[in-house]
Formats: structure tokens, C-alpha cells, sequence
């Protein structure tokens, strides 16, 4: 059984991750500074004996390299994160701080303390605007937001140091994950975050466009286990991989599939397209097979329903 220190442990993806691995036997360090994480998230991991909470911000200067000293875990998934494309927009300074500088923060926390693996939430953000479909991670990267930037930047600099240092560095670029625990209250939130609260809380959705555009969803139990076989799994070598299901699904039919479930919905109302919305996008999931064992289980119905079911 390993120790994995996790930060951004609080988050829509660090909880789920945090909860899996705890359930597998693992030893879980969980740190968060609840910028746009929420403790409660971590409701079922408080009761556990094998997960400390540690309320930090992974930017500052040596907060992580002392914390990392101190507890020596096997692994570091580095997820914590200015989560917001919009954000990184409206603020690029900030951007740089938590998404490029705390990324620095914790290679140099995991070099000081001889930490032999690093997992990395990267985002398929790095590959902007796509053309050629299924998007393979040899596709051209040309991120159009900070966000992106940083994410491809931090990537590289997590690579580097595997290579300098002989530590193992997995970069997953995460698709459209959604799940339970995600946070619905931007506009530019996940949209189906705000479709499973407005379904639920009776109001009506909007699609933006005529629907007809595409996302690959991955269920975050998928993502949770893609993250706890690259922080834990036998014979992982460094290496950027997609995180997704290779599959599309249209936003009409993530619609229809919460109409069937909620019959006295009003329809949805068309708004035209978001600036800057691309139509489709789908990774190609082969190598996140061949590299770490993983294949998305989840259908997205299946992960649809689960959401509707609790409500
Ligand atoms: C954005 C982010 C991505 C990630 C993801 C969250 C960019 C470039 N990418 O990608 O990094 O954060 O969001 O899952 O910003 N939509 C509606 N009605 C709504 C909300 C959204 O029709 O109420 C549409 C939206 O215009 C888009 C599609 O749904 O066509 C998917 O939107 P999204 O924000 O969930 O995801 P995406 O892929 O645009």
C-alpha cells in the first residue's frame, strides 16, 4: 500500500480521487486552501483513519516542500488548480500563480524529498481548437487561454524534472469530466453541472448553438481511477496521456437523456453559439490503455443517471 499526498484533495476531482484510493487501502495526505474546494466534499474521507486533511495553499514558498518533507509519500498528484478557463482569462497573473508557479512549487517539493512519482492534472485545453478528430496527444498543442498555456507549460516542466531527477511524471489530459461534487455556479461551469441543477431545481436549460456539437464526457469515478493507477499501478513509465472515453456525445442528447427523467421539464431554448465554442471534440483513448492500464467504464447515461438519481 502507498502514501499519496494529493493536492487540490478538496476539489470535484481530488475528492473522488481522494475517496478511491483510501477504498483501495491506500494512505491518502489530502491539501487544500478551499479556494474552490469545499470540505464537505470530503465528508466520507474525514471519518477514515488513513487521510489527513492539511489546509495550505501550494503556491506559497515552502509550504509544500516542508509538508512533503515531513509526510515523504510515495506519490504527488498535483491537482489543485485555478479550475476556470474564464478565470485565467480575466485574470492571467493569478493563472500563472496557481497553475504554473505552484506546479514548479511541487516538483521542487518533490525533488527536495526524493518523491519517485508525480501525477498531473493536465486538460485537453492544451490542443485549443482542434481540427483532426479523434484528438491523439501527438496532435498539435496551440492552447487559446491561459489556462491552457499553463497547463501545457506546467507539463513540460513536470517532464523535465522526471528526466532530470529520475522521477516517473504522468501528465492526464482530462476531457469534459463530470460527476457529483461539480460545482454548477458559473455560467462556464461544466454544462452538465448546470443542466443536472436546473433539471433538478425546475427551471429550464439553454443550449447554446443548435446542440449538435459534441464532447467526449468521462464519468469522474473514471477519472478518479486513471489518477490512482498512475499515482499506484505496477511498471508506470513517464508520459502524457489522454484522460478520456473516446466517444462523443451531443449536447441534445445529454439534454434528451435528462428530459426522459424529468418529463414535465419545459424543452430546452436554443441561444446562439458562445464565442469561441469549439463544435466537436474527442480524444483518442488508446494510449491511457496501453500506458496505464485504464479504460473509461462509465457510458455517459449511466453516468447521467447517477448524477439525476442524487438529486
Ligand atoms: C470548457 C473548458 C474546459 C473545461 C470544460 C468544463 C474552454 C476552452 N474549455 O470546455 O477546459 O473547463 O469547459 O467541462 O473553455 N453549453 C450550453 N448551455 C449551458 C452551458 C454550456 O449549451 O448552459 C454548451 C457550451 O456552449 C458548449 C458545450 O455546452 O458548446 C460544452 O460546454 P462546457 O463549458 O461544459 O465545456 P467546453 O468543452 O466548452
Amino acid at each position: 500500500m502507498a502514501k499519496i499526498l494529493i493536492t487540490g484533495a478538496a476539489g470535484f476531482i481530488g475528492s473522488h480521487t481522494t475517496d478511491l484510493l483510501l477504498s483501495e487501502g491506500h494512505t491518502v495526505v489530502g491539501v487544500d486552501n478551499f479556494r474552490s474546494g469545499h470540505r464537505r466534499n470530503l465528508a466520507a474521507a474525514l471519518t477514515s483513519a488513513a487521510f489527513r486533511l492539511v489546509e495550505a495553499d501550494v503556491s506559497a514558498e515552502s509550504v509544500l516542500a516542508q509538508l512533503v518533507a515531513t509526510e515523504t509519500p510515495d506519490a504527488i498528484i498535483h491537482l489543485a488548480a485555478l479550475v476556470s478557463v474564464q478565470d485565467s482569462m480575466e485574470n492571467p497573473e493569478l493563472n500563472y500563480r496557481l497553475n504554473v508557479l505552484a506546479t514548479h512549487r511541487v516538483a521542487e517539493a518533490a525533488r527536495e524529498s526524493g518523491v519517485k512519482r508525480l501525477v498531473f492534472a493536465s486538460s485537453a485545453a492544451v490542443y485549443g481548437d482542434a481540427t483532426e478528430l479523434p484528438i491523439r496527444e501527438a496532435s498539435t498543442t496551440r492552447p487559446i487561454s491561459p489556462y491552457g498555456g499553463a497547463k501545457l507549460a506546467s507539463e513540460a516542466l513536470l517532464l523535465a524534472h522526471g528526466a532530470a531527477f529520475g522521477s516517473v511524471v504522468r501528465c492526464q489530459r482530462y476531457f469534459n469530466v463530470f460527476g457529483p461534487r461539480q460545482d454548477p455556479a458559473s455560467p462556464y461551469s461544466g454544462v452538465i453541472s448546470i443542466f443536472a441543477q436546473r433539471f433538478r431545481d425546475g427551471q429550464g436549460v439553454t443550449i447554446f448553438g443548435d446542440g449538435q456539437q459534441t464532447r467526449d464526457f468521462i464519468s469522474v469515478h473514471d477519472v478518479a481511477r486513471a489518477n490512482a493507477l498512475a499515482a499506484t499501478g505496477e511498471g508506470v513509465a513517464s508520459g502524457i496521456a489522454n484522460i478520456c472515453t473516446g466517444r462523443s456525445t451531443s449536447l441534445l442528447e445529454v439534454a434528451a437523456v435528462f428530459g426522459r427523467h424529468y418529463p414535465a421539464a419545459t424543452a430546452p431554448t436554443l441561444a446562439p453559439p458562445r464565442p469561441g465554442d469549439i463544435i466537436h471534440s474527442r480524444g483518442d483513448a488508446t494510449r491511457a490503455g496501453q500506458e496505464l492500464g485504464f479504460t473509461a467504464r462509465w457510458p455517459v447515461d449511466e453516468g447521467l443517471a447517477e448524477l439525476i438519481k442524487l438529486g
